[in-house]
């Protein structure tokens, strides 16, 4: 009796067995890739940004046997130019990939703008907690709940104000300056308050305006300043780590969906190998010397430079570092933005985030 139990019971989970790897087996052969996958990026190849989706897609095809390929279109070429506009097209299907800034996803995520709090997060540590924490699987879902699924986290890093004019040392040098900034709100809040005149572009028609002069000013991180040679416009940096741009290496979840098991997992181990590599590239020379070990002994990338600053006081610039001194004189005229922003990305979000960075 037991054994004829034990033989049904046998039985039937053989018969399970065959029939899930069946399913499954027809799931996968039926799965037939499409030709070419299009990742974005609003920026240009020889940007660590833009290096970093060179690789991504690389390894996801390494990694795939070749079936799975990605084409990076550069410079904003998939959503013609209207960068907040990203996130919407992936979520419709009509961008498959992204590497993507996570202010340029803010306007549809107001969570996102969480990093976009001046003077709130200030340094690698608190921001290198924040990634790790409960806070960015939270900003995670929240991104996955507008049709994308978040693959890593990746950088841009800590923005930093350049100009042609003079140094910024104090709120008062801001005064009256023409200030390029990214097409999320929240930055022309910062810039009014701290008495400049900022006026929001995309990407494409900054470089332009920088080429021509139009603005006196404009903030990027390091990782950007270099490949678009912003010395060749404006003279004068200010490092005050105001603000950080973590970037989110993303897939349409229409497309996500479609993927067997085998090719999801293997895009996601490329995305955060990708990502490990790209983040060491933005911050190199600017940490506590953990970037530059990384790119060296475990890649042993080649580097024409090892430290921003360095690199940007060799084309010329004056370059400034504001103590944590200097950095609250702006921090105390921006309280109006907290009192407007915090109730926008969730109180008990950002409550939340100051306890990870505090602990
Ligand atoms: O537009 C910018 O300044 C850039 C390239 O940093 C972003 O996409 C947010």
């Amino acid at each position: 009796m037991r054994a004829g139990i034990r033989r049904g019971f046998g039985l039937a989970t053989v018969v399970i067995i065959t029939f899930l790897a069946v399913s499954l087996g027809v799931q996968a052969a039926d799965f037939t890739p499409k030709r070419q996958y299009r990742l974005s990026v609003v920026i240009g190849p020889n940007y660590a940004w833009g290096q970093g989706a060179a690789r991504f897609a690389d390894l996801v095809r390494e990694k795939t046997d070749g079936k799975i390929n990605i084409k990076v279109y550069y410079g904003g070429q998939l959503f013609k130019g209207e960068q907040t506009s990203e996130l919407q097209l992936m979520a419709q299907g009509a961008i498959d990939f992204a590497w993507a800034s996570t202010i340029n996803w803010s306007p549809v995520v107001p969570e996102l703008n969480l990093f976009s709090l001046p003077f709130f997060l200030r340094d690698y540590e608190r921001l290198d907690k924040l990634l790790e924490s409960d806070v960015a699987d939270y900003l995670f879902k929240k991104v996955a709940e507008k049709g994308v699924t978040p693959l890593a986290w990746a950088e841009d890093g800590f923005r930093q104000v350049t100009n042609s004019k003079h140094p910024i040392a104090t709120p008062e040098d801001l005064e009256d300056l023409k200030i390029r900034v990214v097409g999320s709100p929240i930055f022309i809040d910062i810039y009014r308050q701290l008495g400049a005149d900022p006026v929001s572009m995309n990407w494409g028609d900054a470089v332009t305006a920088f080429n021509q002069g139009v603005v006196d000013g404009q903030e990027n991180p390091p990782g950007v300043l270099v490949p678009v040679t912003i010395w060749e416009y404006q003279k004068y940096a200010t490092f005050w780590n105001y603000l950080a741009d973590p970037l989110i290496v993303g897939v349409s979840t229409r497309l996500w969906e479609q993927f067997p098991p085998d090719i999801q997992e293997a895009i996601q181990e490329a995305a955060e190998e990708a990502a490990h590599w790209e983040k060491a590239m933005a911050r190199r020379g600017l940490d506590d010397g953990t970037a530059l070990k990384i790119l060296q002994e475990e890649y042993a990338t080649e580097l024409e430079f090892t430290d921003y600053r360095q690199y940007l006081r060799s084309k010329g610039m004056e370059v400034i570092v504001l103590d944590e001194d200097q950095q609250q004189a702006f921090r105390d005229q921006l309280q109006p933005v907290y009192d407007k922003w915090v109730p926008r990305i969730g109180s008990d979000l950002v409550e939340d985030a100051q306890a990870v960075m505090a602990e």
